[in-house]
């Protein structure tokens, strides 16, 4: 049993006291957050088959693992918002009774680290001793969760020197997996049974158990970073988003900073490191984060943003030299891959890292696999995580006090109907188009593909009821001096024959240095009823040879199918009940009565 002797928190002295009597480790260890620790936890998971360690000549320092194929990636279903008043969480979270749900986790946690050890991390989202950290300690029998969370936050003593003697989130986990005398344990310890990822929103703690997974195990990425922040935030005055940021540098050097929401499969971390296209000399894309942005005012009414994350989380397949040459660098060493395919000569590969699959590989299950089989050899959610000290196009002046963010940006994956980009008219306008924001479920070339609402990309993740949260960013503008302008785009939008009529990656580029011009009042553009959108000459088209007519097809906004659209916002609103602001009806209604000169 470690010495617990570096803890001198009392009340997280007291909690590991009770987790320990409750759970029944074999062990107690203490995370320090050092080097040597992270060294010494890989060798073990190595040791016990969770980790195979890749090629040092290829792949230095790097390790893959393959989860349980039941254990693959966040479980929305069962992702809880405790709160006494069901109302509190709202219609789009999974809901229940805080007492309830305690009582049955009481049951699940009871023995459940048995035979196991019990890790205590302290974490900090956010530079630790930061006005603008929270620190959280997660208490796991994970040791996959414990060098994990080492590239993904800030943990271990450092942390524990800033929390002194503070409160600090509660974060509970165990993949629920109890080993009794003599079990032989399993690469991938998991329970098969029962899963539940849960934010107490009445005392601000976090439970998770019997997922070992991405954002269900890591527990200051989407739980504390979101559900729980969101709802501090609010009653606090601030912002906590599920967003990247970015700066943008201009050749004289002048870096404007923007923070974007995007539904999952829309290419959020690509465009975060984006590598602007080779005529574009001089412009510079920063990267601040990937994921996840706690935006606040300052006292002048300027919003400041930080990522609170140390590391990135981000989906493997697709990931290539073309989408994101920066998260190609940034992998090439000290990386935990998760359900990717092997290669026999003990690298990694998953669909679409070059275009031709090598001939032989293990599948991310351990099963031989050759091109001919009729299944992907990388899981479609395999992961990487790497620490953000390795990517290349990492912002050096990110520092704890935060960036200004100039613009907002929301996309979604829109087959039709929404423009390249356009500009909302103004902050009320601009949330109403974020609060409708929706993603097509697949890649359909279908008109007809279903939209999911997705509000300002944070569906899974806002921790109270999204009217409140509505209100919470309509008052946000109201506080501001120099509100943010707020920009939506859409990148996939597709022709009659379902092709798409934009290129993407490199070249969206372009859209952002009108965004930028657009914040210094040096865009130009002109009105249309859905908000203020570039004309063909106000984009910089150096270096790509893009026509005016398939510039038009990409801007057109057909008013009878904006109508349909707006028509089709009003179920969605109305879904929220009484808590929905009125602005946002009444923002919908002037939006409508606006086009219905162009319909007649
Ligand atoms: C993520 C997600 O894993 O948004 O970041 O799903
Ligand atoms: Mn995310």
């Amino acid at each position: 049993m470690q010495d617990l002797t570096v803890i001198t928190n009392s009340a997280l002295s007291q909690w590991i006291d009770e987790v320990q009597a409750l759970c029944e480790p074999d062990q107690v260890h203490v995370c320090d957050g050092s080097d040597a620790e992270y060294e010494r936890l890989c060798s073990t998971l190595v040791a016990a088959g969770t980790f195979i360690r890749l090629n040092e000549d290829k792949r230095p320092n790097s390790f893959l693992c393959r989860s349980d194929p039941g254990d693959v990636a966040r479980l929305e279903h069962r992702t809880f918002v405790c709160t006494a008043d069901r109302d509190d969480a709202g219609p789009t979270n999974y809901w229940a009774d805080p007492a309830s749900m305690r009582a049955e986790l009481a049951r699940l946690f009871k023995g459940s680290m048995r035979g196991r050890t019990m890790y205590v991390i302290p974490f900090s989202m956010g530079e630790p001793g930061s006005e603008l950290a929270m620190i959280g300690v997660q208490i796991t029998d994970s040791a996959y969760v414990a060098v994990s969370m080492k590239l993904m936050a800030h943990i271990g003593l450092p942390v524990l020197r800033a929390l002194g003697a503070s409160e600090f989130v509660r974060c509970l986990h165990s993949v629920g997996a109890p080993l009794a005398p003599g079990d032989r344990d399993v690469p991938w310890p998991c329970n098969a049974e029962h899963k539940y990822i849960v934010s107490f929103q009445d005392d601000g703690s976090i439970a998770s158990f019997g997922s070992g997974y991405g954002g269900n195990a890591l527990l200051g990425k989407k739980c504390l970073a979101l559900r729980t922040a969101s709802l501090k935030g609010r009653k606090e005055g601030w912002l906590a988003e599920h967003m990247l940021i970015m700066g943008v540098e201009d050749p004289a050097g002048k870096t404007t900073y923007v923070a974007a929401a995007f539904p999952s499969a829309c290419g959020k971390t690509n465009f975060a490191m984006l590598l602007p296209p080779e005529d574009f000399d001089g412009w510079k894309v920063k990267t601040v984060g990937d994921d996840i942005a706690w935006i606040r005012p300052d006292a002048d009414g300027t919003l400041l943003a930080i990522n609170p994350e140390t590391g990135f989380f981000g989906v493997a397949p697709g990931t290539n030299d073309k989408t994101n040459p920066n998260m190609i660098a940034a992998i090439s060493r000290d990386t935990i891959f998760t359900n990717c395919a092997l290669t026999p000569d003990g690298d990694v590969w998953w669909e679409g890292l070059t275009e031709e699959p090598p001939p032989a590989l293990v599948d991310w299950r351990g099963l031989d696999w050759t091109p001919e089989a009729s299944r992907p050899a990388a899981h479609p959610n395999a992961r990487f995580t790497v620490s953000r000290a390795r990517c290349p196009s990492m912002d050096p002046a990110a520092d704890p006090a935060g960036v200004p963010i100039s613009a907002f940006v929301f996309g979604g994956r829109l087959s039709h109907t929404f423009p390249l980009v356009f500009e909302a008219r103004d902050w009320r306008e601009g949330v109403y188009w974020a609060a409708t924001l929706g993603s097509e479920a697949t890649a359909a070339a279908e008109n007809q593909a279903a939209t999911r609402r997705d509000p300002f990309a944070m569906l899974p993740f806002c921790g109270y009821n999204m009217a409140d949260y509505f209100a919470h960013w309509l008052s946000m503008g109201d506080r501001l001096v120099n509100a943010p302008a707020i920009f939506r785009v859409n990148w996939f939008r597709r022709d009659e024959g379902g092709a798409f009529l934009w290129p993407g990656f490199r070249q969206n580029m372009r859209v952002l240095k009108w965004i930028v011009q657009r914040t210094e009042n040096t865009g130009g553009g002109q009105a249309a009823p859905i908000g203020l959108v570039p004309r063909y000459d106000d984009i910089d088209w150096r270096g790509l040879d893009y026509d005016g007519q398939t510039f038009e097809a990409l801007m057109k906004v057909d008013p009878t199918e904006l109508a349909q659209e707006l028509q089709g916002h009003d179920a969605w609103l109305q879904s929220f009940g009484q808590r929905l602001p009125a602005e946002l009806s009444v923002t919908r209604q002037a939006l409508l009565d606006a086009l219905a000169p162009a319909q007649n």
